[in-house]
């Protein structure tokens, strides 16, 4: 079919019939349908095709992996990305890099003032002391602030979505002291990998890729009066450092890690075994009028 013809079946199929669209809503649907419309002429995708691409959302969405496909196909760094350049446009630089959230977080993990312990003892793992300070980008200490911290296990994967895990296991918010401190101790994370033969894996393998991510560390860092900061660090030396699937992997987010079997330095640390600890800083920028929102709305688990 030629794209004229297209375009005439479209504006027959596109007209409003019960009164006023929504018209940001009706010019988005509007433009994807046409532009599907163009790849199925252009691809000649058969009915089956399509048929067997509906079911895979059908099952993608019962296996509630739409949060890893937007992940995977890049869909959540390209917003990021958008971010960024609006946030340079008005002249908001510097700060700490933001990346992806992904689809693992969970509201309503316990607080902890200043300082705590993330994981509930269950697993060996490499003991792991992450601390540092969160401060504006002209340098000034936020006290108060609430870093949000959530992180897999030692398999990869994250308590509430892994049932064998104890509530909040390796999640909590902590507050930033007097001078905008934070400290933590927990075990060192594993990679994370998409569920295998999942929906995800599936889409992935047929592209030529993999589910990888590197061992990370997710962060929200909020203060009254700063953008909203969302982050990752990755744990170096992680195979997959520069081959994640969710390309989230950013040069300022790649701490040292420090690795202490010096029993003075154990023991100034408060343990009794080698350690592995990580000094980070957050850099907040702070709000200003006309931005798009830090704060993304989105569905997320909520556990009490
Ligand atoms: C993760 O742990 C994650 O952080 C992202 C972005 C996607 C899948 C799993
Ligand atoms: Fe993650």
């Amino acid at each position: 079919m030629e794209k004229a013809a297209i375009d005439t079946l479209l504006k027959e199929m596109q007209a409003p019939s019960r009164g006023a669209p929504t018209p940001r809503v009706k010019a988005i649907v509007d433009r994807i349908v046409r532009d599907l419309f163009y790849v199925i002429e252009e691809f000649d995708v058969q009915p089956s095709e399509f048929w067997t691409a509906v079911n895979y959302l059908t099952e993608a969405g019962r296996n509630d992996e739409y949060g890893l496909i937007a992940a995977g196909l890049g869909f959540e760094r390209f917003l990021d990305v958008r971010l960024d350049e609006a946030e340079a446009k008005a002249g908001l630089t510097g700060g700490t890099p933001r990346t992806i959230e992904g689809p693992l977080y969970v509201a309503g993990a316990p607080l902890v003032k200043g300082e705590g312990r993330l994981d509930d003892g269950s697993e060996e793992g490499e003991i792991l002391v992450m601390h540092g300070q969160v401060r504006d980008v002209d340098g000034t200490p936020v006290a108060g602030a609430h870093v949000e911290v959530w992180h897999a296990n030692t398999r990869g994967n994250y308590s509430f979505f892994d049932k064998g895990q104890s509530a909040f296991n390796l999640r909590r918010t902590i507050e930033t002291d007097a001078e905008g401190r934070y400290r933590f101790r927990t075990i060192m994370p594993s990679g994370y990998a998409v569920p295998p033969e999942g929906s995800t894996d599936t889409l992935l393998k047929q592209l030529g890729r993999h589910g990888h991510r590197p061992a990370h560390i997710h962060f929200f860092v909020s203060a009254p009066g700063y953008r909203k900061l969302t982050t990752q660090i990755n744990i170096d030396g992680d195979p997959y450092l520069h081959d994640d699937f969710a390309f989230a992997t950013r040069d300022d987010l790649i701490p040292p890690v420090e690795r202490n079997a010096d029993p003075a330095a154990i023991a100034a640390a408060g343990l009794n075994e080698p350690f592995a600890a990580i000094a980070f800083d957050f850099e907040l920028k702070r709000e200003a009028g006309l931005l798009p929102a830090a704060e993304v709305q989105r569905l997320r688990a909520e556990a009490a």
